[in-house]
């Protein structure tokens, strides 16, 4: 199984605000996580927390671009964490090799046709629309199959766009319009996501519904939920620290 590294370029990720000091932390950082066995660097210039307001374009690509070319040959694969389409294509441009979209190809009309035609790597995550508002959007009869159904529709708009399967990768997106017990449920079931078919991502890292606490303290937690999906047959996991997660799937 293998560890996805978040690597999140928001102003709330960084102690200081200035670019350039952002620049070195965020390089730091990055090769922190190589240094300590990441397989996949997931980085990403928006904020998808509950609540979370959406940034410019401009914005976006000011935040990830450098650091995408300044790792670009590190040697690890970079996947680039986004939901719109020319945000993925200059962070292909600029060296990444996998687009991660928390929309499924939902937010941006041109998103499925440009990984397409990128041939890369396309991760598809369950998505019921943006983080401002989605929490009122947490309401299923059966969260399971209410999922895998959403995000079949996700997999033919995709298969449709010409990805092909081999290129697909699903997420069933933990904690986005889902409750504690939602995220449970599918944690629960995640084996009928695997039999989909294609491979499968789950990023529970430090979400609010493995702990009341700050996100620092969800991370024993996070680190077990890596435990018990590592018997379950999915491709991955998104995590924010790489060592106790590579530690406890290779003891
Ligand atoms: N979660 C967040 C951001 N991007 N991408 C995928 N594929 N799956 C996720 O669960 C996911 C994601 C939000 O978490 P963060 O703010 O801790 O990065």
């Amino acid at each position: 199984m293998l560890v996805m590294g978040i690597l999140n370029l928001t102003p709330d990720s960084f102690a200081d605000g200035g670019r350039y000091n952002s620049l070195e932390t965020a390089l730091n950082h990055a090769r922190a996580m190589i240094a300590e066995g990441v397989d996949i660097l997931d980085i990403g210039g928006e904020s998808t927390r509950p609540g979370a307001d959406r940034v410019s374009a401009d914005e976006e690509l000011a935040r990830v671009i450098p650091v995408i070319s300044a790792l670009a040959d590190d040697g690890v694969p970079i996947s680039i964490d986004t939901m719109r389409a020319s945000t993925a294509k200059a962070a292909i441009d600029a060296g990444a090799q996998m687009i991660n979209d928390v929309s499924g190809g939902l937010a941006d009309s041109q998103m499925l046709k440009v990984a397409a035609q990128s041939k890369l790597p396309y991760i598809a995550m369950h998505w019921r629309g943006a983080s401002k508002d989605m929490n009122s959007r947490a309401v299923y009869g059966d969260v399971v199959h209410d999922v895998i159904g959403e995000l079949q529709e996700r997999i033919f708009a995709a298969l449709d766009a010409g990805i092909s399967q081999e290129s697909l990768i699903i997420d069933p997106g933990l904690g986005f319009a889902k409750e504690a017990e939602h995220n449970w449920s599918i944690i629960d079931h995640i084996d009928e996501f695997v039999g989909l078919g294609y491979r499968v991502l789950v990023g529970g890292s430090r979400k609010r519904f493995l702990g009341a606490g700050t996100p620092d303290e969800r991370e024993a937690a996070t680190v077990a939920l890596t435990k018990r999906l590592s018997t379950s047959g999915i491709w991955g996991v998104r995590v924010h620290s790489v060592k106790p997660h590579k530690d406890v799937l290779h003891p």
